[in-house]
């Protein structure tokens, strides 16, 4: 039995949630249980734990971590962000749809269009931002909507009380991807969501250092299919893994102040940018998601895209011309991050009418020097689109 932190303050819950000290050292935090399996002193007659696939107890230690701070009943730990995902996908049958979002991870779409589908699971997607789109694009058979907000890569905010309460009657699922979030920012399953998935890859991990995923919920039946199947399909994650995430939330609600902080300044510094023909930002009050965000989440998170002029070439050259930031894939750990979606994360949804503009640019914003990181882009930008820079 672990104590219970429900009445303590978000900043408390990440440092102590599922985290008792080791009753029989006193350790302070949580041990690596780096076992396979547990002794059984009589056939079946066990302390809680038969085989790691099926738990662990650094594992159940990072489902109470996770469904405290997402004020969840239940939380379930993957090998990866897919994997929770793909496990989600086991509540469906064939003949079964899912309603996706317009704009997602590629890998998502991926997943969906070219696995899931291949088991008889159809499904469409829709501009999750417009409710009158979600309505129309809801049929008897659509059994999940899957909502990212700010969506990965052009950071649309959808309006999660909106799609909860038109779903009332439905027996479509609600499922908020809060990767780009973090519960920290936004609590999905207080504004209606049935189902709050993360790559904890990202912000939860927070170090660019473990790839893992979860699901969290309060529905007891799903949850004894998702158990069910995450060990029955086995992409479960090893306990150093649990480790790691569960190191990195505790300095979540700290960096995500900052992550948040950093990318507004970078966000306005682009807008003055000449180069620059558009900045996505939730935090800018010209966003058009901007109020609701205000509404839903704490603060606007850490990442911020925008297109340059010069289309693809520019972009590219920018994307390869940062210092402080590295050119690379992922998002939401400490160190700044660009990346050039067309050709990178959203390479599989070229040619599906989903595909991002060629000249976008996105960043994952760190916690380096604000100062260093604008430095950075302004060089790379001069550099990519000289004649505009100069102006
Ligand atoms: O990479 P993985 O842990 O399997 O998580 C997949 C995933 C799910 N949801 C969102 C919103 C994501 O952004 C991701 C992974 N995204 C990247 C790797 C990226 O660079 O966008």
């Amino acid at each position: 039995m672990t104590a219970d932190w429900t009445d303590s303050a978000i900043e408390t819950r990440a440092i102590h949630a599922g985290q008792d000290p080791d009753p029989t050292t006193g350790a302070v935090i949580p041990p690596i249980y780096q076992t396979s399996t547990y002794v059984q002193e009589a056939v079946g007659v066990h302390k809680g734990f038969e085989y790691s696939r099926t738990d662990n107890p650094t594992r159940t230690a990072l489902h109470q971590m996770v469904a405290s701070l997402e004020g969840g009943e239940w939380a379930l730990a993957y090998a990866s962000g897919l994997a929770a995902t793909q496990n989600l996908t086991y509540l469906l049958e064939p003949g079964d749809h899912i309603l996706l979002s317009d704009d997602a991870y590629g890998g998502t779409y991926r997943l969906i269009a070219k696995v899931i589908s291949r088991y008889g699971v159809d499904f469409s997607l829709v501009d999750m931002t417009d409710l009158d789109a979600v309505r129309a694009g809801l049929r008897p058979e659509t059994r999940l909507v899957w909502v990212e907000t700010p969506t990965n890569p052009y950071l649309k905010i959808v309006d999660i009380r909106g799609v909860a309460d038109l779903l009332q009657g439905h027996p479509a699922k609600l499922v908020v991807d809060n990767t780009f979030a973090s519960p920290y920012l936004q609590q999905p399953l207080r504004l209606g969501a049935d189902f709050v998935l993360h790559s904890t890859t990202k912000y939860l991990g927070g170090h660019s250092d473990v790839v893992g995923g979860v699901v969290v919920g309060n529905d007891r039946a799903a949850y004894d299919t998702l158990k069910f199947h995450q060990n029955a399909a086995g992409a479960v994650p090893g306990p150093f893994d649990c480790w790691l995430t569960l190191r990195g939330i505790k300095t979540l609600p700290v960096r995500m102040d900052r992550h948040s902080a950093n990318a507004r300044a970078v966000a306005e510094a682009l807008r003055e940018h000449d180069a620059v023909e558009r900045v996505f930002y939730p935090g800018l009050t010209d966003h058009p998601g901007h109020d609701v965000a205000a509404r839903q989440m704490r603060d606007f998170s850490g990442m911020v895209s925008f297109t340059v002029r010069g289309g693809f070439e520019a972009a590219t050259a920018v994307a390869a011309g940062t210092r402080v930031f590295s050119l690379a894939e992922s998002l939401g750990g400490v160190e700044s991050l660009i990346e050039h979606p067309g050709q990178m994360t959203h390479l599989s949804v070229a040619g599906t009418g989903a595909e991002v503009e060629p000249g976008l640019i996105r960043l994952s914003v760190g916690l380096e020097h604000v100062d260093d990181l604008i430095a950075d882009l302004h060089q790379a930008l001069a550099a990519a689109v000289p004649a505009l820079a100069a102006r």
